[in-house]
């Protein structure tokens, strides 16, 4: 996988990108991450980016010409069409694990992170083919979702997770939380370490799982049972 990202804000994005299962998934070539200072494309000596709305109001609006800039050059560069060129924003579609996993079969994505009062809407109407938000709640600007959608999307990609069961095990991946993990030591403060799971039986093991992930979710997260699962309420 492909992704650009153009933000104003290239080194705050930088760092996480550069850890953990982020950093190995680039390091073996299962992803390219490619951050852009928006600036570059900026207008004038001052390398302008932003101007105040029209119609006034508070906050500062990016302009249309530096992101029109970028993407046009961004696309020549890749040679190809971008599968999507998507806009991180309160306004978009809420993120879920399964537009997560529909994003992570394309090969080539260009991330937009806005910040201010927003970019200019012409940049949305012309150019941007998806608008996406990580949830109900106002964030300064779009970099930590960006994040946020490529860490869920990368993590999906084949190769980059050692155990290859560990995505499809996550919690939401089918629908229910995860179950409960424990590690050693099998007793601590006073509290142990359920004897199923280190009775060595599989079979058990399995269905221990599966009930603790369906009790976990009939009680803490309800909304997510298809309607069979849900209590009666009559
Ligand atoms: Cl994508 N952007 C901003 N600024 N705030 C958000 C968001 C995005 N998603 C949730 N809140």
């Amino acid at each position: 996988m492909h992704i650009d990202l153009i933000t104003v804000l290239p080194n705050l994005v930088r760092s996480p990108l550069d850890h953990s299962i982020l950093q190995r998934a680039q390091e073996k070539g299962l992803v390219e991450i490619h951050v852009h200072d928006l600036r570059e494309w900026g207008l004038g000596s001052y390398r302008q980016i932003d101007d105040l709305p029209y119609g006034g109001g508070g906050g500062m609006v990016l302009r249309p010409e530096p992101l029109f800039a970028g993407v046009a050059s961004l696309q020549k560069d890749l040679g190809q069409p971008y599968d999507e060129i998507i806009y991180l924003t309160p306004d978009g579609e809420t993120l879920d694990q399964p537009l997560a996993n529909r994003l992570s079969l394309c090969k080539n994505l260009l991330l937009i992170a806005g910040h201010y009062k927003g970019i200019d809407q012409r940049v949305r109407d012309a150019l941007v083919t998806r608008e996406v938000s990580i949830g109900d709640y106002v964030l300064s600007g779009g970099e930590l979702p960006a994040l946020v959608l490529i860490d869920a999307l990368v993590r999906l990609l084949p190769g980059v997770l050692g155990d290859a069961n560990s995505a499809l095990s996550d919690s939401f991946q089918d629908g229910l939380l995860d179950a409960p993990a424990y590690t050693r030591p099998p007793e601590f403060k006073g509290m142990s370490v359920p004897d199923v799971l280190t009775s060595g039986d599989h079979g058990a093991i399995l269905s221990w799982r599966e009930e603790q992930r369906t009790e976990k979710t009939q009680r803490l997260r309800p909304d997510l049972l298809p309607p069979e699962h849900e209590e009666s309420v009559e």
